[in-house]
């Protein structure tokens, strides 16, 4: 039997702004389509962060239910379980009447986990959908008040079920599955927090596969048979520089015997690529490149001094080539942008702390004489309001009048393209 293994696909997630359901997203379930259209699996197992958020949005739930239908088209039963981001309640919708479409969902964990028996020429494979689990809902769910960690929780939760491991068994799961204590290599995008959760990968002894979600780099854990497929696409710049991931297609022989494991990859609609120099060597190496590859691009400029209007000038140009700046460094000066939420510890300036909130707001840097002018007399200001207690200036006037003034350098900065 050939099924895909998939999982963290958070439809709906934004990336700096951009959202990804618009183009990016879509654009992998085409290309996901066509490769099942190629290997032809039998199933598509998907463990969990099916959505990026409880709540998700109209497009992330029109895209899956596309995504569905188009497996269901091509007569793949879907195996697909909650991850720690979606909503359990919501993804089971329904649930019971898709399982006569071929379509199994678990959204909740029950006393009897959810499984499902699929035949194949060696005989039967059955996949255990075992949505994301914490203590207290297991401790509740078996009425076991001695459950205290997770891979209690998960041990005896497994054990309370009536597997007959002679035979072949998958296991679906979205936990935080660790070797001997050693956590796997995080992607980067993960909301997780480090070291809550362990699960030793030794608690799924006897399963044939174990298809894994949560952790957005592609792994496998203690054994190749238990593994990470990671997420469909890089969810944050750090996962560039990790090796490729991919849907995972898995092949089981006859029981008893070990699963064949291979990574598919598919390109994504844009590339994500990490810049690093002056603004001066950036434009140049690009103008080599020639062409642009309609990338999304982070961008660290190394300029000891900063060039007036580099993220503008940049943004521009690769605007222009098709690609997009999402995320723009000025390494060493301070403005640590959108959510890296790197510090160097040292407390930082009014006049640095106004920069790094004008660039945060806009993306933009200020030019060099706007820039001096209007940290002065925001810090001027903000250092007076200290003392008056309440508002930042001293009256109506003079608010009406920076205001007025920080409209004028907006101005005369062109914008943004916020
Ligand atoms: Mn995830």
């Amino acid at each position: 039997m050939k099924f895909l293994h998939i999982a963290d696909l958070h439809f709906g997630k934004s990336l700096h702004d951009c959202p990804l359901v618009e183009e990016d997203q879509p654009f992998w379930v085409d290309r996901f389509l066509e490769l099942t259209d190629q290997v032809r699996p039998q199933a598509v197992v998907i463990a969990g962060d099916v959505y990026d958020r409880s709540a998700p949005s109209n497009e992330a739930v029109r895209l899956l239910d596309r995504f569905l239908t188009g497996l269901h088209q091509r007569g793949i039963e879907v195996l697909m379980t909650a991850g720690n981001h979606d909503s359990g309640q919501k993804l089971a919708f329904a649930e019971k009447l898709l399982d006569d479409q071929g379509i199994h969902i678990a959204g909740i964990v029950h006393k009897e986990i959810r499984h499902v028996t699929l035949e194949d020429e060696y005989g039967p494979v059955t996949f255990w959908l075992l949505p994301y689990i914490f203590p207290a809902l297991v401790s509740q769910v078996l009425e076991d008040d001695s459950i205290r960690d997770y891979e209690g929780a998960c041990r005896r939760l497994l054990e309370a079920q009536d597997i007959d491991f002679s035979k072949r068994n998958v296991l679906i799961a979205h936990q935080n599955v660790v070797r001997d204590g050693v956590e796997a290599d995080r992607g980067g995008s993960e909301t997780m927090i480090g070291g809550v959760g362990a699960i030793d990968y030794r608690a799924f002894d006897g399963f044939t596969y174990v298809a894994l979600g949560h952790i957005h780099a592609a792994q496998p854990v203690g054994r190749s048979t238990i593994r990470y497929s990671g997420s469909p696409l890089c969810y944050h710049f750090s996962e560039t520089r990790q090796p490729r991931k991919g849907p995972v297609l898995v092949e089981l022989g006859p029981a008893g015997t070990e699963a064949q494991i291979r990574t598919c990859l598919i390109e994504p609609l844009h590339p994500m690529r990490e810049i690093r120099g002056s603004f001066q060597e950036i434009l140049e190496a690009e103008k080599e490149a020639g062409e642009g590859r309609g990338e999304y691009l982070r961008i660290v400029l190394t300029d000891r001094v900063r060039v007036a209007d580099a993220g503008d000038k940049l943004r521009a140009w690769f605007r222009a080539r098709g690609s997009r700046v999402l995320e723009l460094v000025h390494e060493g000066q301070g403005p640590s942008l959108q959510g890296s939420g790197g510090g160097d510890g040292r407390r930082k300036s009014l006049p640095e702390l106004f920069t790094d909130f004008y660039f945060d707001r806009s993306g933009e840097t200020l030019p060099d004489q706007v820039q001096k002018a209007i940290i002065d007399y925001a810090a001027e200001h903000a250092a007076r309001a200290g003392d008056l207690g309440e508002g930042l200036f001293p009256d109506e006037k003079e608010t009406e009048a920076f205001t007025a003034f920080i409209l004028r350098q907006e101005h005369a900065c062109g914008g943004g393209d916020a």
